[in-house]
Protein backbone atom coordinates (compact mmCIF):
# COMPACT_ATOMS: atom_id res chain seq x y z
CA UNK A 1 0.00 0.00 0.00
CA UNK A 2 2.85 2.62 0.94
CA UNK A 3 4.61 1.57 -2.06
CA UNK A 4 1.62 2.90 -4.49
CA UNK A 5 1.12 6.30 -2.43
CA UNK A 6 4.94 6.89 -2.75
CA UNK A 7 4.64 6.39 -6.61
CA UNK A 8 1.52 8.36 -6.81
CA UNK A 9 3.34 11.05 -5.06
CA UNK A 10 6.11 10.59 -7.68
CA UNK A 11 3.87 10.81 -10.90
CA UNK A 12 2.02 13.74 -9.74
CA UNK A 13 4.86 15.31 -8.62
CA UNK A 14 5.32 19.29 -9.41
CA UNK A 15 8.65 19.66 -12.00
CA UNK A 16 11.52 22.12 -10.79
CA UNK A 17 14.11 22.39 -12.78
CA UNK A 18 17.95 23.18 -11.62
CA UNK A 19 21.20 24.02 -12.72
CA UNK A 20 25.16 24.38 -11.88
CA UNK A 21 24.12 27.93 -10.67
CA UNK A 22 21.32 26.93 -8.42
CA UNK A 23 21.86 27.16 -4.48
CA UNK A 24 19.13 24.91 -2.67
CA UNK A 25 18.09 24.91 1.12
CA UNK A 26 16.04 22.10 2.11
CA UNK A 27 14.42 22.68 5.99
CA UNK A 28 11.61 20.21 7.33
CA UNK A 29 9.48 19.59 10.33
CA UNK A 30 9.63 22.94 11.69
CA UNK A 31 6.47 22.47 13.55
CA UNK A 32 6.28 26.14 14.16
CA UNK A 33 3.45 26.31 16.92
CA UNK A 34 2.76 29.27 19.28
CA UNK A 35 5.28 29.80 21.12
CA UNK A 36 3.93 28.33 24.18
CA UNK A 37 5.80 25.68 26.45
CA UNK A 38 4.00 23.24 24.32
CA UNK A 39 5.92 24.39 21.38
CA UNK A 40 8.86 22.56 20.36
CA UNK A 41 10.37 25.01 17.72
CA UNK A 42 9.75 27.92 20.14
CA UNK A 43 13.45 27.48 21.45
CA UNK A 44 15.17 27.46 18.11
CA UNK A 45 13.32 30.43 16.66
CA UNK A 46 16.48 32.83 16.66
CA UNK A 47 18.47 30.25 14.77
CA UNK A 48 15.67 29.37 12.16
CA UNK A 49 15.54 32.94 11.50
CA UNK A 50 18.83 33.69 11.22
CA UNK A 51 19.76 31.16 9.01
CA UNK A 52 16.65 31.87 6.87
CA UNK A 53 17.72 35.35 6.48
CA UNK A 54 21.55 34.59 5.72
CA UNK A 55 20.15 31.94 2.60
CA UNK A 56 17.72 34.78 1.57
CA UNK A 57 20.39 37.35 1.05
CA UNK A 58 22.98 34.76 -0.46
CA UNK A 59 20.44 34.32 -3.39
CA UNK A 60 19.15 30.87 -1.94
CA UNK A 61 15.72 29.06 -3.22
CA UNK A 62 14.08 27.71 -0.11
CA UNK A 63 12.06 24.36 0.36
CA UNK A 64 10.25 23.57 2.67
CA UNK A 65 9.77 19.99 3.15
CA UNK A 66 6.77 19.50 5.71
CA UNK A 67 5.23 20.14 8.69
CA UNK A 68 6.22 23.62 8.48
CA UNK A 69 3.19 24.61 10.84
CA UNK A 70 2.11 22.63 13.51
CA UNK A 71 -1.70 22.17 13.16
CA UNK A 72 -2.57 19.45 14.92
CA UNK A 73 -1.90 21.18 18.22
CA UNK A 74 -2.81 24.16 17.32
CA UNK A 75 -6.60 24.68 15.57
CA UNK A 76 -6.21 28.23 14.71
CA UNK A 77 -3.34 29.67 12.45
CA UNK A 78 -3.62 32.70 13.88
CA UNK A 79 -1.81 31.64 16.83
CA UNK A 80 1.06 30.27 14.97
CA UNK A 81 1.10 33.28 12.35
CA UNK A 82 1.37 36.05 15.05
CA UNK A 83 4.30 35.04 17.79
CA UNK A 84 6.20 34.44 14.53
CA UNK A 85 5.20 36.74 12.31
CA UNK A 86 8.49 37.90 11.50
CA UNK A 87 9.21 34.57 9.87
CA UNK A 88 5.95 34.55 7.66
CA UNK A 89 7.00 38.02 6.41
CA UNK A 90 10.42 36.71 5.45
CA UNK A 91 8.65 33.61 3.78
CA UNK A 92 7.08 36.77 2.09
CA UNK A 93 9.99 37.69 0.26
CA UNK A 94 11.26 34.61 -0.42
CA UNK A 95 8.01 34.24 -2.56
CA UNK A 96 7.65 37.68 -4.07
CA UNK A 97 10.78 36.14 -5.61
CA UNK A 98 9.61 32.82 -6.25
CA UNK A 99 12.05 31.26 -4.62
CA UNK A 100 9.73 29.58 -2.03
CA UNK A 101 8.41 25.50 -2.91
CA UNK A 102 6.09 24.29 0.08
CA UNK A 103 5.37 21.03 0.53
CA UNK A 104 3.03 19.58 2.91
CA UNK A 105 3.20 16.59 5.54
CA UNK A 106 1.02 15.23 8.39
CA UNK A 107 0.44 17.89 10.73
CA UNK A 108 0.00 20.56 7.74
CA UNK A 109 -1.97 18.22 5.58
CA UNK A 110 -4.74 20.73 5.21
CA UNK A 111 -2.76 22.42 3.09
CA UNK A 112 -3.76 20.02 0.11
CA UNK A 113 -6.57 22.18 -0.28
CA UNK A 114 -5.94 25.33 -1.70
CA UNK A 115 -8.58 26.86 -0.51
CA UNK A 116 -6.86 26.52 2.96
CA UNK A 117 -3.81 27.83 1.43
CA UNK A 118 -5.64 30.37 0.52
CA UNK A 119 -7.02 30.96 3.66
CA UNK A 120 -4.12 30.53 6.27
CA UNK A 121 -1.33 31.67 3.76
CA UNK A 122 -2.55 33.90 1.45
CA UNK A 123 -3.14 37.37 3.43
CA UNK A 124 -3.85 38.35 7.01
CA UNK A 125 -5.30 41.28 8.87
CA UNK A 126 -2.74 44.00 10.23
CA UNK A 127 -3.88 45.30 13.22
CA UNK A 128 -1.62 48.53 12.82
CA UNK A 129 -3.33 49.47 9.75
CA UNK A 130 -6.43 47.88 10.13
CA UNK A 131 -6.18 46.73 6.66
CA UNK A 132 -6.00 43.10 5.00
CA UNK A 133 -2.41 42.74 3.57
CA UNK A 134 -0.87 40.07 1.40
CA UNK A 135 0.91 36.95 2.43
CA UNK A 136 1.85 34.17 0.34
CA UNK A 137 -0.52 35.22 -2.30
CA UNK A 138 -0.89 32.53 -4.42
CA UNK A 139 1.32 30.00 -3.20
CA UNK A 140 0.10 26.54 -3.86
CA UNK A 141 1.47 24.01 -1.24
CA UNK A 142 2.47 21.03 -2.79
CA UNK A 143 2.15 16.87 -1.91
CA UNK A 144 5.91 15.81 -4.18
CA UNK A 145 8.48 17.76 -6.03
CA UNK A 146 10.95 16.63 -8.82
CA UNK A 147 14.08 18.13 -9.18
CA UNK A 148 15.18 17.95 -12.94
CA UNK A 149 19.28 18.61 -12.79
CA UNK A 150 20.13 20.08 -15.98
CA UNK A 151 22.03 17.79 -18.25
CA UNK A 152 21.02 14.79 -15.92
CA UNK A 153 18.89 12.14 -17.16
CA UNK A 154 18.00 10.87 -13.37
CA UNK A 155 16.02 13.00 -10.57
CA UNK A 156 15.69 14.01 -7.26
CA UNK A 157 11.79 13.19 -5.77
CA UNK A 158 11.44 15.59 -3.09
CA UNK A 159 8.50 14.61 -0.53
CA UNK A 160 7.52 14.90 2.86
CA UNK A 161 7.84 11.14 3.87
CA UNK A 162 4.69 10.35 5.66
CA UNK A 163 3.62 8.98 2.41
CA UNK A 164 5.68 5.80 3.44
CA UNK A 165 3.94 5.57 7.04
CA UNK A 166 -0.13 4.14 6.60
CA UNK A 167 -0.69 5.53 9.90
CA UNK A 168 0.01 9.28 9.48
CA UNK A 169 -0.76 9.09 5.89
CA UNK A 170 -4.21 7.31 5.17
CA UNK A 171 -5.74 7.82 8.61
CA UNK A 172 -4.08 11.35 9.40
CA UNK A 173 -7.06 12.58 10.74
CA UNK A 174 -7.52 9.57 13.37
CA UNK A 175 -3.74 10.62 14.14
CA UNK A 176 -4.92 14.07 14.42
CA UNK A 177 -7.26 13.45 16.55
CA UNK A 178 -5.33 10.58 18.93
CA UNK A 179 -2.62 13.58 19.18
CA UNK A 180 -5.21 16.23 20.18
CA UNK A 181 -7.40 14.55 22.67
CA UNK A 182 -4.88 11.38 24.15
CA UNK A 183 -1.36 11.63 23.12
CA UNK A 184 -0.84 15.33 24.01
CA UNK A 185 -2.51 15.06 27.09
CA UNK A 186 -1.13 12.00 28.02
CA UNK A 187 2.67 13.37 27.33
CA UNK A 188 1.79 16.46 29.20
CA UNK A 189 0.92 14.27 32.82
CA UNK A 190 2.70 10.86 32.63
CA UNK A 191 5.47 11.55 29.79
CA UNK A 192 3.95 8.49 27.64
CA UNK A 193 5.16 9.59 24.22
CA UNK A 194 2.66 9.05 21.00
CA UNK A 195 3.97 5.55 20.03
CA UNK A 196 2.74 5.97 16.26
CA UNK A 197 5.02 9.33 15.54
CA UNK A 198 8.29 8.41 13.77
CA UNK A 199 9.75 11.31 15.62
CA UNK A 200 9.33 9.91 19.01
CA UNK A 201 9.36 6.40 18.30
CA UNK A 202 12.37 4.52 17.13
CA UNK A 203 10.40 1.42 15.89
CA UNK A 204 7.97 3.77 13.56
CA UNK A 205 11.00 5.74 12.46
CA UNK A 206 12.88 2.32 11.14
CA UNK A 207 10.22 1.17 9.41
CA UNK A 208 9.22 4.32 7.79
CA UNK A 209 13.19 4.42 6.51
CA UNK A 210 12.46 0.83 5.57
CA UNK A 211 9.14 1.09 3.36
CA UNK A 212 11.07 4.60 1.47
CA UNK A 213 13.99 2.29 0.84
CA UNK A 214 12.42 -0.67 -0.70
CA UNK A 215 10.64 1.77 -2.68
CA UNK A 216 14.14 3.19 -3.71
CA UNK A 217 15.24 -0.30 -5.06
CA UNK A 218 12.10 -1.40 -6.87
CA UNK A 219 12.19 2.44 -8.77
CA UNK A 220 15.71 2.31 -9.98
CA UNK A 221 17.50 3.98 -7.37
CA UNK A 222 15.66 6.70 -7.36
CA UNK A 223 17.19 9.68 -5.01
CA UNK A 224 14.77 10.90 -2.47
CA UNK A 225 15.06 13.65 -0.08
CA UNK A 226 12.53 13.65 3.01
CA UNK A 227 11.57 14.61 6.15
CA UNK A 228 8.84 13.67 8.97
CA UNK A 229 11.24 11.09 11.28
CA UNK A 230 13.03 14.12 12.35
CA UNK A 231 16.86 11.85 11.88
CA UNK A 232 19.02 13.53 9.27
CA UNK A 233 20.56 10.98 6.75
CA UNK A 234 23.27 11.36 4.70
CA UNK A 235 24.20 8.17 2.59
CA UNK A 236 27.68 7.29 1.54
CA UNK A 237 28.27 7.81 -2.71
CA UNK A 238 27.37 4.18 -3.09
CA UNK A 239 24.57 3.77 -0.51
CA UNK A 240 20.94 4.03 -1.11
CA UNK A 241 20.23 7.98 -2.28
CA UNK A 242 17.47 8.57 0.58
CA UNK A 243 18.68 11.65 2.26
CA UNK A 244 16.51 13.12 5.20
CA UNK A 245 17.18 17.28 6.40
CA UNK A 246 16.11 16.24 9.96
CA UNK A 247 13.94 19.17 11.69
CA UNK A 248 14.02 21.94 13.33
CA UNK A 249 12.79 21.18 16.43
CA UNK A 250 16.47 19.48 17.70
CA UNK A 251 16.96 20.16 21.57
CA UNK A 252 19.93 22.62 20.22
CA UNK A 253 19.55 22.83 16.75
CA UNK A 254 17.81 22.60 13.31
CA UNK A 255 19.41 20.68 10.26
CA UNK A 256 18.80 21.29 6.89
CA UNK A 257 20.32 19.88 3.15
CA UNK A 258 22.03 22.57 1.06
CA UNK A 259 22.94 22.08 -2.76
CA UNK A 260 25.39 24.37 -4.05
CA UNK A 261 26.83 24.19 -7.26
CA UNK A 262 25.53 20.65 -7.53
CA UNK A 263 27.26 19.66 -4.28
CA UNK A 264 25.52 18.16 -1.51
CA UNK A 265 25.70 18.50 2.40
CA UNK A 266 23.84 17.93 5.39
CA UNK A 267 24.15 21.10 8.02
CA UNK A 268 23.49 22.49 11.18
CA UNK A 269 22.76 25.77 12.45
CA UNK A 270 23.35 26.25 16.17
CA UNK A 271 24.63 28.87 18.85
CA UNK A 272 28.14 28.35 20.40
CA UNK A 273 29.83 30.64 22.95
CA UNK A 274 32.87 33.40 22.43
CA UNK A 275 35.84 33.65 24.24
CA UNK A 276 34.38 36.82 25.50
CA UNK A 277 31.02 35.10 26.61
CA UNK A 278 29.19 37.00 23.72
CA UNK A 279 26.60 34.05 22.08
CA UNK A 280 26.61 33.58 18.13
CA UNK A 281 24.74 31.50 15.86
CA UNK A 282 27.01 29.32 13.17
CA UNK A 283 26.45 26.87 10.54
CA UNK A 284 28.48 23.66 10.84
CA UNK A 285 28.72 20.92 8.19
CA UNK A 286 28.09 17.66 9.35
CA UNK A 287 28.06 15.20 6.16
CA UNK A 288 29.80 16.47 2.55
CA UNK A 289 30.53 18.30 0.27
CA UNK A 290 29.52 15.18 -2.16
CA UNK A 291 29.03 15.41 -5.72
CA UNK A 292 24.95 15.01 -6.81
CA UNK A 293 26.51 13.46 -10.05
CA UNK A 294 27.17 9.94 -7.50
CA UNK A 295 23.67 10.13 -6.33
CA UNK A 296 22.13 10.18 -9.66
CA UNK A 297 24.03 7.96 -11.75
MN1 LIG B 1 5.69 14.51 9.68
Amino acid sequence: MVQQILTRAFKKAKIVKIDDTSKLIFFSDCHRGDNSYADDFSHNKQIYIHALKSYFDNDFTYFELGDGDELWENHHFKDIFEPYKDIYDLLKKYHQESRLHMIYGNHDMVYRKPKVVEKYLGSYFNINTGKKEELLKGLKVEESIILKVKGLKKEILLIHGHQADFFNYVLWKLSRFLVRFFWQPLQKVFGIKDPTSPAKNYKELIKVERNIKKWIISNGNQMIIAGHTHRPRFPKPNDLPYFNDGSCVHPRAITGIEIVDLNISLIKWHTSTKKDGTLQIIKSVLEGPEKLLTYLK
